[in-house]
């Protein structure tokens, strides 16, 4: 989104002439909450809210997950970075989460989110997630909180046009933003190479049923575009899938000014029942690529990584009837479709009018062949063909839109700074409030599936500026809450959000609320690092490699006092945690460590890997207060020179017998 801020401001200079009735800064700033608002927003303390809302996390890499409509912050998933406070990434356990083709990569751009469906329905399980810059798709566990699952992309560069998924979770979807070369040929090409070696991709990533379990299904190859957004159709357009596409010019520099020649880019339109078809009857092209797949075991504990050398991909130029192209004004950015699955609506970020699309009139104009020719071999609809009609004047650079399922649109205004209301039958505007400040996507719980549940409203922004207390150079990030049950959007509340928010889904929190883990069961854990009871607790020594299996347990470790680990050694503390009650995660820091701490759930082992860098007295701790006498969670560990002879002891409870360190020269 930030880099065409600029371009927009611009834009809006140029539409703030053309239109005088507005204006960029959002009118009636004083007075937007006002009467009743407080209490709509009001969750009395111990009292839960009545939906969660999953907010992506933008440039910090993770998934936010706040309560509405009080926007009190429940909770940070760490997803695509690493996090000191939960230990994600630091732990042996979880390193592997964050292995890609490249080597472990510590961070990424969490940009969408989509909640499992089932017919079309929230469903409650997963919640998927994308990587923007080394492209990758999440699964989050509902049960858990926890990210379950990442499988990397092949040929794809920028996953931004992801994830989206189909009405019953068949599939999670995904569209490169940057065209590439292919990964399985040479990518050292001149740059300006773009429109001869240059592909788009489109991933389809199926989903197990029961398990959730991802696996490349196929992918699309299609012309050299940006790909931008989507979302699948639904109801009557089941079987089809939707992306806005940019840089239709195919431009390699300065894409402001090059990538924005053509007065309409595309939505295309894609059938990936045909594809399957295709796919079926062995059309595909086996592909030699390398891309990382990791898995979470919710019994083990640990992630594993695996290289996954081959995916299947479909030529939409050679195989006809998979891709359309439906041209749509100025560079579009959100597509996105309405609950019926008729209207397919385009945001031209540069375009002063919201195209709504027909599925209907699409299929029409597809059977009768009506194109006005070809883009790469790809049929392109005649515009006015696919149109359904154009919302006039909705406001200034339009992004996304959401549905309230009662017949009505509403549209982000990034430029002018405001959401629109507006009717999808006669496309006329119906209400428009201001936002603060230049709004990107917005959610309605289940505002993209076939049935919305329109309490709210909740705008997501790009830019506070005078919102909040000054806080330096940089402000939070902010959303804002509308109560939508009127005929008039009332904004009730805004609240800060942790890094920039992208897409966000919301759904009733009794949805989730019920099957909630509480704690993993001791007895079903099966990590090789368990101590299942104090009584199992040791050190064992390997070589240079010391495994220590330490219980945690109100309000000590086992073993806490620890001697003979030598310098060189590589020390592996793994924690279990054999509380079995809820909320009782205790914490492991060790002094000195270059990692981070370990949080571990109650019925969970988890392991920090340490190399002393001294001799010397090092002490651990809890390091979440779980009781009075959390102070005394803690333990020491003596660090010897290498050439010593201490021996290895470890006791809880009483002293070691003496334990000379005497240096032995051979
Ligand atoms: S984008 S703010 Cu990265 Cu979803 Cu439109
Ligand atoms: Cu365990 Cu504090």
């Amino acid at each position: 989104m930030k880099n065409f801020k600029s371009k927009l401001m611009v834009a809006a200079g140029i539409c703030a002439l053309a239109f005088g009735f507005q204006s960029c800064k959002p009118k009636n700033a004083g007075n937007a909450v006002s009467g009743d608002a407080a209490a709509k927003a009001y969750v009395a303390p111990g009292k839960y809210d009545g939906f969660y809302n999953f907010v992506s996390g933008g440039f910090s890499g993770q998934m936010s997950v706040y309560g509405l409509p009080s926007g009190r912050l429940l909770r940070v998933i760490p997803v695509f970075s690493v996090d000191p406070e939960k230990g994600y990434g630091f732990s042996e356990e979880t390193k592997p989460m964050l292995n890609t083709s490249h080597g472990f990569v510590p961070w990424d751009d969490l940009h969408h989110e989509d909640l499992s469906q089932t017919n079309g329905v929230i469903d409650g399980r997963w919640i998927f997630a994308n990587a923007n810059n080394t492209p990758r798709v999440a699964r989050v566990d509902l049960k858990t909180f926890h990210t379950a699952e990442i499988i990397e992309l092949p040929n794809s560069a920028g996953n931004h046009s992801s994830p989206f998924i189909t009405e019953n979770t068949e599939y999670v979807v995904a569209g490169t933003r940057f065209s590439v070369p292919p990964d399985n040929v040479n990518g050292d090409v001149p740059i300006n190479s773009y429109k001869k070696n240059f592909k788009g991709t489109i991933s389809f990533i199926s989903v197990d049923k029961t398990t959730g379990a991802m696996s490349i299904a196929f992918q699309l190859r299609c012309p050299g575009v940006n790909f931008d957004l989507s979302h699948s159709g639904k109801e009557k357009s089941s079987g089809w899938f939707f992306f806005s596409c940019y840089n239709t010019e195919q431009a390699n520099t300065l894409l402001e000014v090059n990538a924005s020649q053509r007065d309409k880019d595309f939505i295309m339109a894609v059938n990936w029942k045909k594809a399957e078809e295709y796919l079926k009857a062995g059309k595909g092209e086996k592909q030699t690529v390398k891309y990382v797949h990791n898995v979470y075991n919710e019994n083990t504990h640990s992630a594993t990584s695996e290289i996954k050398t081959e995916v299947i991909v479909l030529d939409t130029k050679t195989l006809k009837d998979i891709c359309y192209f439906i041209p749509c004004p100025k560079s579009p950015h959100g597509c996105d479709v309405d609950p019926t699955g008729e209207y397919i609506v385009g945001s031209g970020k540069l375009a002063a009018l919201i195209p709504v699309f027909s599925f209907t009139k699409l299929m029409t104009a597809i059977s009768n062949k009506d194109f006005i020719g070809d883009y790469e071999g790809i049929p392109v609809v005649k515009y006015e063909s696919a149109l359904y009609g154009e919302v006039k004047k909705p406001g200034l650079g339009p992004l996304h839109t959401e549905f309230d399922g009662k017949g009505n649109g509403y549209t982000t205004m990034f430029v002018s700074s405001e959401v629109v209301k507006w009717n999808i039958k006669d496309l006329k505007v119906v209400d428009r409030q201001p936002t603060f400040y230049s709004p990107g996507h917005l959610c309605i719980p289940g505002g993209d599936t076939r049935s919305p549940n329109p309490k709210y409203l909740i705008v997501y922004n790009k830019i506070t500026k005078d919102r909040y207390l000054p806080t330096g150079p940089e402000l939070a990030q902010s959303a804002q809450i509308f109560d939508i049950t009127g005929e008039k959007m009332q904004l009730i509340l805004d609240f800060p959000t942790i890094g920039e928010p992208h897409y966000a889904q919301a759904v009733a929190s009794d949805v989730i609320r019920s099957s909630s883990v509480k704690f993993y069961k001791l007895e079903e854990n099966t990590s090789p690092f368990v101590s299942k009871g104090e009584s199992e607790s040791k050190v064992v020594r390997k070589g240079n490699r010391v495994d220590v299996y330490i219980t945690a347990i109100r309000s000590h470790f086992s073993p806490d006092n620890i001697e003979g680990i030598k310098m060189g050694d590589e020390v592996y503390w793994h924690i279990t945690n054999l509380e079995q009650d809820w909320d009782v995660p205790h914490g492991f820091a060790i002094k000195g460590a270059l990692t981070g701490e370990l949080l571990v759930m109650p019925g969970e082992t988890q392991t920090l890997k340490w190399t002393p860098e001294k001799p010397g007295m090092y002490p651990f701790y809890c390091t979440d207060f779980c009781s009075a006498l959390h102070q005394e969670m803690s333990g020491y560990v003596r660090v010897s020179p290498k050439e010593s002879s201490t021996a290895l002891l470890f006791s809880t409870g009483k002293n070691l017998p003496p334990n000379d360190s005497t240096i032995v020269k051979n």
